[in-house]
């Protein structure tokens, strides 16, 4: 029997390149960070785990994983109870207020899942519950965007991507490069009619893709109400056209586009009131925030029997994170729809062997026990001294926008 107990816990904060990349709060700065997680168990095995890197997830990250030597890495109730006792409260991130408990859980948790599975010669889909499906499809996730930082003066690989023409150009490079079937455009930049001209351009570029429009809460209720005759027939799902559960609900009740969320509906307690109010029937799970793995799978179970149904999302992310993803994808029976990734915007990565591939638009489970993937000690050096240099502590859109855009204010909802 190996000794599976905590010996060391160690977290280090990354910082890779990120194109500018356009959505409702601002844009992408030249740095995403994230940090990397280490479960070491007594006998030596590291697992891995990759969450958020801003500074709030650190410190709460730094209060936890002192606590956490001596528990068995299959002991998840424990870690739930050791990190409550330290972390409680919220920081400000991207969707407004966001639950620290669940980010910080779930940060060491999937690295618990890793150390397990590395340690019995498990993959973690099979202690999940075991594979349902051998690869796991993504889709293409476009967004508007400028040909480069602000700091540079040449566009980037992807160039500019601000009009329909530009979009249908970004999608016809992402599906050649990686063969995506489902397109995700990311919205509530532009004034609403002109993102849907753009939907359009790509439905008469790509006939058969699966489309889904995003504008992340961007939309008025009256804005979204105008727009879904235009929509209807064009679109897989509506993904937070407006703010809240009450006014998505009112959306929902005026057509039979699912409207589906990974703003509104991001934690257990907000399931009553959005099955009572019907606002979402799709919800976009992400293990980094519901708090795990197993809690993931466990929200899975639940639209499961809720009849809701089930996509994935993504923030910017390296290979540890997309490992994870597709573990749990490939184990939950459910999820119906291709998940969202922003893995292709990144050119970096800190796993052996370089960045993933994706097979026609799918992932294969990367081969070996855990989540199948191990650290490149040398490349994870490299992102973590970029985190040190590049000065970003917290992810601020807005005033990266600013910087290409004076005059842009935030809104939410906006038009
Ligand atoms: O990366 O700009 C972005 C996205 O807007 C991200 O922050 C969102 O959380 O991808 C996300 C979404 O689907 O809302
Ligand atoms: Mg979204």
């Amino acid at each position: 029997m190996s000794d599976t107990r905590i010996a060391d816990v160690r977290v280090t904060p990354i910082a890779f390149y990120d194109p500018p990349l356009l959505n409702n709060a601002g844009c992408h700065q030249p740095f995403a960070l994230r940090s990397i997680i280490e479960v070491e168990t007594e006998d030596g095995v590291v697992g891995l785990g990759e969450s958020y890197g801003s500074q709030a997830v650190l410190d709460a990250l730094a209060k936890v994983t002192p606590k956490l030597a001596g528990l068995d890495v299959t002991d998840l109730n424990a870690l739930w109870a050791r990190a409550r006792a330290e972390v409680q409260g919220e920081m400000q991130g991207y969707t407004g207020n966001e639950r620290l408990l669940p980010r910080v859980v779930s940060a060491v948790e999937v690295a618990m899942w890793d150390a397990f599975g590395k340690s019995t010669g498990r993959r973690v889909c099979d202690l999940l519950g075991g594979q349902v499906r051998e690869t796991v499809p993504f889709s293409a996730y476009l967004f508007y965007k400028f040909a480069h930082h602000i700091t540079a003066s040449e566009p980037d690989a992807w160039g500019a991507a601000l009009t329909p023409e530009g979009l249908v150009e970004q999608a016809r490079r992402m599906k050649d490069l990686h063969g995506f079937d489902a397109i995700k455009l990311k919205a509530g930049i532009l004034p609403p009619d002109e993102e849907i001209a753009g939907l359009r351009a790509l439905r008469a570029a790509f006939p058969d893709a699966p489309l889904r429009i995003d504008p992340n809460g961007g939309w008025t209720v009256a804005t979204a109400l105008r727009l879904l005759p235009q929509l209807t027939g064009l679109i897989q799902y509506l993904e937070d056209p407006t703010v809240g559960i009450d006014g998505n609900a009112q959306v929902q009740a005026a057509t039979d586009i699912p409207l589906a969320t990974n703003m509104y509906v991001v934690a257990n307690e907000h399931l009553p009131a959005n099955m009572a109010q019907d606002a979402f029937r799709v919800i976009l799970s992400d293990h980094h925030y519901w708090g795990g793995l197993q809690a993931s799978r466990e929200l899975g179970r639940i639209c499961d029997i809720w009849g809701i149904g089930l996509s994935m999302h993504s923030n910017s992310h390296m290979g540890i994170s997309l490992a994870a993803m597709a573990h749990l994808a490939a184990a939950t029976p459910n999820l119906t729809y291709d998940c969202d990734t922003h893995y292709p915007w990144q050119t970096d990565e800190v796993i052996e062997g370089g960045k993933l591939a994706f097979e026609a638009g799918s992932l294969r489970l990367p081969d070996g026990p855990g989540l199948g993937v191990t650290l490149d000690r040398a490349e994870l050096a490299r992102l973590h001294q970029n985190y040190l240099d590049c000065g970003i502590t917290v992810r601020d859109d807005a005033t990266e926008m600013k910087k290409h855009w004076p005059d842009w204010e935030f809104g939410r909802p906006k038009f």
